[in-house]
């Protein structure tokens, strides 16, 4: 059998999941509910009227879970900690007690891993935030970011005599924009104002949690993990869609690059803006504290973005924005929403309704070598739902023929292939997601795993896009279709 192009030796090829998307066993051991447990239990918010409660099981199935990414091959696992498991009693003013058995859960799935010779890498917030923050203000308010780092300290201290990866904050634009603009996403707020300080208050949890994984664990890597959008204007020589462009970077890409990188807010971004805040949450010193030094820099990427001006001659009835979300929810691109409409791209689709072009994973890892350069890179989460069927194979087990979504990740592998060839330090890919899980507010009714899952039986057979994975980690090179 031929196989395509190579990567680099020592690549790392895994599979990743986010706490309340697979853990279940929400009152376990002290946990205390986050914003997604009271967010999905409103009627009317998620799909279905899906919750989390016992999602993939994976808090008492973690072994068997382990021992299947071993016996696919998989190098590594990035799983997020629900900081609900970990200071249950977490108030604005104090962290509180550590519970035990939540970090005791974390170190046990880190020890199976390590023992199956698969390496962790942990996300310290993947969108868990404890109800009680929430409720005296959530990402809105400055005490988030600081109970964050206290939380992030205690997490490494526990984890990392034995974690190499430490990842602060998972794609801080849905946090901010989905949960407080366009209110899609817990806590489900619509206040464009409180969704900008969101922004900054996570960016500043970055900075302050950095510190603090650095304090407690020096040996680690610390790491951001942000969903960049590749957006391209649709007619390239329209100053009108260049500036829609321009806008959407700004509020997806620049507001994190920006203080992340180099210590500075982009100032088109600030004046975009500026009808709707004045900014004065952004502190004296607070941007030295979110530049702090990466590691590693963490892409998520699965779909391109192509915008046009509202006063573009193609232009048609407003949609909210490419958010999967579709009409009708409020908009989450705060300042720009009258401004700015999202092209309905031709061509395949995913189950989510987004369009398909690696391109832009290229594009955007070849952005990050220019703009981050020696900061190692890693895809965080790339991958694709579709509608899948469970057949019966000859054997009489189940199988899932995933021709769609095995195409999708062989051409965005050969995409980071190429972003390698021209130079950007990609270090490792981990396919989104190991197992079919909570898909936010779309509930169950969107399958991502490479590994299915029955719901009602728990049961997980292997998709053909997990063999096809396989032997991508095995073979550190492309397998063909
Ligand atoms: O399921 C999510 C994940 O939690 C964050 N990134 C995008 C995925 C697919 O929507």
């Amino acid at each position: 059998m031929t196989t395509g192009p190579a990567f680099p030796a020592g690549f790392t090829w895994g599979s990743a999941t986010a706490s309340y998307q697979v853990e279940g066993s929400v009152d376990a051991d002290g946990r205390t509910p986050s914003i997604w447990d009271v967010f999905s239990a409103t009627p009317g918010k998620v799909v279905g009227g899906d919750t989390g409660e016992v999602a993939d099981d994976h808090y008492r199935r973690f072994r068997e879970d382990v021992a299947l990414m071993q016996r696919l091959g998989l190098q590594a696992y990035r799983f997020s900690v629900a900081w609900p498991r970990i200071t249950p009693a977490v108030t604005p003013e104090a962290l509180g007690p550590v519970e035990q058995r939540g970090l005791d859960f974390y170190s046990a799935l880190v020890d199976e891993l390590l023992a199956a010779g698969i390496e962790p890498a942990v996300t310290l917030y993947h969108w868990d935030l404890p109800q009680a923050l929430e409720d005296a203000g959530g990402w809105a308010d400055r005490r988030t970011a600081e109970r964050f780092a206290e939380y992030a300290e205690v997490v490494a201290g526990a984890l990392g005599d034995r974690v190499k990866t430490f990842i602060t904050l998972n794609e801080p634009w849905c946090s901010a924009y989905l949960g407080y603009a366009a209110g899609v996403h817990a806590p489900g707020r619509t206040e464009p104002a409180a969704a900008l300080a969101a922004v900054h208050h996570l960016n500043l949890a970055h900075g302050l949690g950095s510190r603090a994984v650095r304090r407690a664990a020096p040996e680690a890597r610390v790491a951001l993990t942000l969903n960049l959008a590749w957006v391209r204007p649709e007619d390239e020589s329209s100053p009108a869609d260049v500036d829609a462009a321009r806008r959407i970077d700004g509020l997806q890409n620049r507001v994190f690059l920006g203080p992340v990188l180099r210590g500075e807010y982009p100032a088109d971004v600030l004046e975009d803006t500026a009808g709707v805040t004045d900014w004065a949450f952004v502190r004296d010193g607070d941007l030295d504290v979110v530049h702090q030094p990466l590691d590693a820099l963490g892409l998520n990427y699965y779909s391109p973005t192509v915008v046009r001006s509202v006063t573009s001659p193609r232009a048609t009835e407003a949609r909210p924005g490419a958010d999967g979300h579709g009409a009708g929810a409020a908009s989450p691109w705060v300042g720009s929403a009258e401004l700015v409409q999202f092209v309905d791209l031709p061509g395949p689709r995913t189950a989510m309704d987004w369009a398909i072009d690696p391109r832009g994973m290229t594009e955007l890892l070849l952005r990050l070598r220019d703009e981050a350069p020696g900061v190692p890179l890693m895809v965080t989460e790339n991958g694709a739902a579709y509608p899948d069927e469970v057949e019966q194979g000859p054997d009489g087990e189940p199988r899932v023929h995933d021709a769609d979504r095995t195409a999708y990740l062989h051409a965005h592998v050969s995409a980071v292939h190429d972003a390698v060839q021209q130079g950007a330090d990609v270090r490792a890919y981990f396919v989104w997601s190991l197992l079919d899980n909570f898909e936010w507010a779309y509930g169950y009714s969107k399958r991502f795993g490479v590994v299915h899952v029955d719901y009602g039986t728990q049961r997980r057979t292997p998709k053909d896009s997990a063999l096809w994975y396989s032997r991508l980690a095995a073979g550190n090179a492309l397998p063909p279709l």
